[in-house]
């Protein structure tokens, strides 16, 4: 049975059935329900059904039966998003992507693949490494995560240091657009400037101008040594100086994240897990470093020599290395399981960062001093992840108060993870009424129906048929 108020026509189910393989549109409210909501519990709100397609194909005649019936859609892929742009706000269609398993042969000398949208991070990076080679970006949610998902938000990660955000991994892209045409540009050609980058502009759209099927990967060396370090220090400026050093030092370096000693605690109680030093520090540092000569000697020589380090562990096997990298990649989860939290994921220029966090903290200690702040992150991209437990999930004063608190700074209000719903009536503090205007001009000639993922990313009132000003100029 479906929603109350959410029910398609007849006709549109027929048509929905017709073009999917059997089984594959689920109305049913139980089986709805796991697509409905996100894993923060923050977002969310009932389907009016589930379409599964497994082939580009299908995913186009579904679009094409949302345009004609004016459907609104969600695209969704392993549902690990963090601002409400992947999961149905009330009525929409959630297209599920995780059918579209293509994985194709690694091109050795391209060093590209081809992946279907529904493919996990995890399974490309498996690929890779079977081939010989890496994938240029990783984070926590890698078991769930899809590679088209994180085209879509143009994703981050500890290694975008290295190797840049999800942008500079694609070498190509398949889509559908809003009337179900199939934009394929795959061939995998490096330089290619015959007119727009369309694929560009469709990675980071958060599902707002296409639905992406497929994406052509690049891949990077897969170093024979990798070599991680937790570091304990006194605070965020030395964690800063450590960087500075490593920087300047470390040719291997390819990721430096950061924890707090509260992150440190939660992800302790959440887990049981043992410290990872006798004496707790206020802040950590873990730093990766990969190279095809061991790069221990050079990493563990800078960080001696910068004299801030208070504790070191370093690890180079892969077991050890997870083992120090849980202690920040279990953040999240930890961070959950102690309520819905307030998440705001920012950048600022990286010698901000210490400044920028000491601010957020005084800021929201103002507001409720028992509010609980976590904070982590992507050093080396100046990106910080507040976390904010205590005060009510639904009062937007926290969110609104770091958010004008980033735009002081001059930072982004989106670092990795998309604007999608939670952030979209702050755009205009990172993007100017220019920008916001030729965004909403762009999403009316791509979707004049509105009908992809509506309400995510742009400024509500503007609809996408009516392009209109936006509150403040930036
Ligand atoms: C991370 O870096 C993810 O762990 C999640 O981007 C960030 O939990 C968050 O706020
Ligand atoms: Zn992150």
């Amino acid at each position: 049975m479906s929603a109350p108020g959410l029910e398609l026509s007849d006709e549109a189910l027929a048509e929905l059935r017709a073009a999917l393989d059997p089984g594959h549109l689920l109305v049913d409210r139980e089986l709805c329900a796991g697509f409905e909501h996100d894993i923060t519990g923050r977002f969310g709100g009932a389907a009016c059904a589930v379409a599964r397609p497994a082939d580009t194909a299908q995913v186009a005649a579904v679009v094409r039966i949302c345009a004609k019936r004016a459907i609104p859609l969600v695209p969704q892929g392993g549902n690990t998003g963090l601002v409400g742009g992947g999961v149905p706000r009330g009525g929409e269609l959630v297209v599920w992507l995780g059918r579209l398993q293509q994985l194709g042969d690694v091109d050795q000398v391209a060093a590209q693949v081809i992946v279907g949208a529904g493919v996990t991070l995890e399974q490309l990076q498996r690929h890779a490494h079977a081939a010989g080679l890496d994938v240029g970006i990783d984070h926590g949610a890698r078991a769930a995560a899809t590679i088209c998902g994180m085209a879509a938000t143009n994703a981050g990660g500890g290694l975008a240091l290295r190797y840049g955000t999800m942008r500079a991994q694609i070498a190509g892209i398949e889509a559908v657009l809003a009337d179900g045409s199939i934009l394929r540009r795959l061939s995998g050609v490096l330089k290619d400037n015959a007119g727009y980058d369309l694929p560009a502009l469709l990675i980071g759209s958060e599902g707002t101008l296409a639905v992406i099927t497929a994406v052509a990967v690049r891949l990077v060396p897969a170093h024979r040594h990798r070599v991680t370090a937790l570091v304990g220090l006194a605070g965020m400026e030395d964690a800063l100086a450590l960087f500075a050093t490593l920087r300047q030092r470390v040719g291997s370096l390819v990721g430096t994240d950061f924890f707090d000693a509260c992150g440190l605690a939660r992800v302790r109680d959440h887990r049981g897990l043992r410290a990872p030093f006798e004496r707790a520090w206020p802040v950590y540092l873990v730093i990766e470093c990969a190279a095809d000569v061991d790069p221990t000697e050079e990493l563990a020589g800078a960080v001696e020599e910068s004299g801030i380090a208070l504790d070191v562990a370093f690890a180079d096997d892969s077991q050890g290395r997870a083992k120090l990298w849980a202690y920040r990649e279990l953040q999240n989860e930890s961070v959950a399981a102690g309520g819905v939290p307030h998440k705001l994921d920012v950048s600022v220029r990286i010698p901000d960062v210490p400044r920028f966090a000491a601010e957020v903290r005084d800021l929201i200690a103002a507001f409720d001093a028992t509010a609980e702040v976590i904070l982590y992150g992507h050093l080396g991209d100046g990106n910080v992840h507040v976390n904010v437990l205590g005060p009510d999930p639904d009062d937007a004063r926290v969110d609104v108060a770091v958010l004008e608190l980033v735009a002081r700074y001059g930072g982004s209000i989106s670092a990795e993870h998309g604007v999608g719903i939670a952030k979209r009536e702050h755009l205009h503090l990172s993007r100017s009424r220019a920008e916001i205007d030729a965004m909403q001009r762009l999403k009316h000639a791509l979707d004049p129906g509105d009908i992809l993922n509506p309400g995510c990313v742009l400024p509500a009132g503007g609809s996408a048929t009516r392009p209109r000003q936006s509150a403040t100029g930036g």
